[in-house]
């Protein structure tokens, strides 16, 4: 249970009355956003996005069922923050799969109410948080998140170091639908796509994609934009990307699911991952002193 002290602290000094307020749920901090455009829950740990709906609107965000909120342990949904590295480590099967930031405990440093009446957050990610045996670099890490009719994030990595530092990245969005055999996504046609579940093997997609079994796919050269069609809410979710050329689509299916242990009931049934980064071709490279942001922003349209 998070002590009331940090609570109050953080109440007091980034708390927004009537829009923004830091609760304890579970063994986790969560920022809870309501403003005149929507509803947002942000886990502390891994500055995870946990929830978001535009009022009036679906869920736009999926979180499990059995999602359980465990200091250190993983949250299953929600838009996890996969850093470093993206996947398995390239050289060390002992390190955490996607990185180590979406199970550290980041700093809020700065919270706004926006002129449109928007809420925007900024956390960073504490030094003392890096496990500098995976990661002997000076790297400072922050999330920006901005709730709104509109969902907006910016992951920025400053390389403070004197050489150059190389990243594999995403924001690893879990989107709520109606019905898995009610979607399509369109936008990454004509790519070139790696198969996780076909040995990694590179093909090339031909038409919009509909999920009817597990899918594990790492779109490359993608567009900065691309969308999910949900006929079942007749709604279609933009995502527009900066900084990205990669999009991994992901549905675990039912075995998959099963092993995972924390997906829930036919939880693969209204849920997608689509997910926004910087992989495999598309990893970055920053030079000492640079900077890179990887952006995405979700706004929802209904057919
Ligand atoms: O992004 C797709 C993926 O890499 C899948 O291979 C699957 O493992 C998924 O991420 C979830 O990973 P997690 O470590 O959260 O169980």
């Amino acid at each position: 249970m998070p002590d009331q002290q940090t609570l109050a602290t953080l109440n007091n000094q980034f708390g927004i009355e009537g829009q923004l307020q830091f609760k304890a749920v579970g063994g986790l901090i969560m920022a809870e956003v309501t403003n005149e455009h929507a509803q947002a829950t942000i886990a502390l740990q891994g500055a995870q996005v946990l929830s978001w709906a535009p009022n009036g609107e679906q869920p736009v965000i999926w979180l499990s069922d059995e999602a359980t909120f465990i200091a250190d342990k993983t949250i299953r949904g929600g838009i996890p923050v996969c850093w470093p590295w993206f996947g398995a480590h390239p050289d060390n099967n002992e390190a955490p799969a996607h990185g180590f930031v979406r199970g550290a405990a980041w700093d809020v440093i700065e919270t706004k109410s926006l002129d449109a009446g928007q809420t925007r957050i900024v956390f960073r990610l504490p030094q003392t948080e890096v496990p500098s045996e995976l990661w002997p670099h000076n790297t400072e890490l922050e999330l920006q998140v901005t709730v709104g009719a509109t969902l907006e994030l910016s992951l920025i990595t400053r390389n403070k170091g004197a050489e150059a530092v190389t990243i594999s990245q995403a924001l690893h969005s879990y989107f709520a639908v109606s019905d898995i055999s009610q979607v399509a996504v369109k936008g990454l046609e004509y790519c070139q796509f790696i198969d996780a579940l076909d040995d990694w093997q590179r093909k090339v997609e031909a038409n919009p994609i509909s999920i009817d079994a597990e899918i594990d796919r790492i779109y490359q050269n993608t567009k900065p934009a691309c969308s999910l069609e949900d006929n079942g809410w007749q709604r279609r979710i933009n995502i527009e990307t900066t900084n990205s050329q990669s999009t991994v689509v992901w549905n675990p299916w039912i075995d998959k699911s099963a092993r995972l242990g924390d997906m829930g009931e036919g939880g693969y049934l209204n849920m997608l991952c689509i997910e926004t980064g910087n992989i495999a071709d598309d990893r970055v490279s920053i030079a000492a002193g640079a900077e890179h942001c990887l952006g995405v922003c979700y706004q929802v349209w209904n057919s």
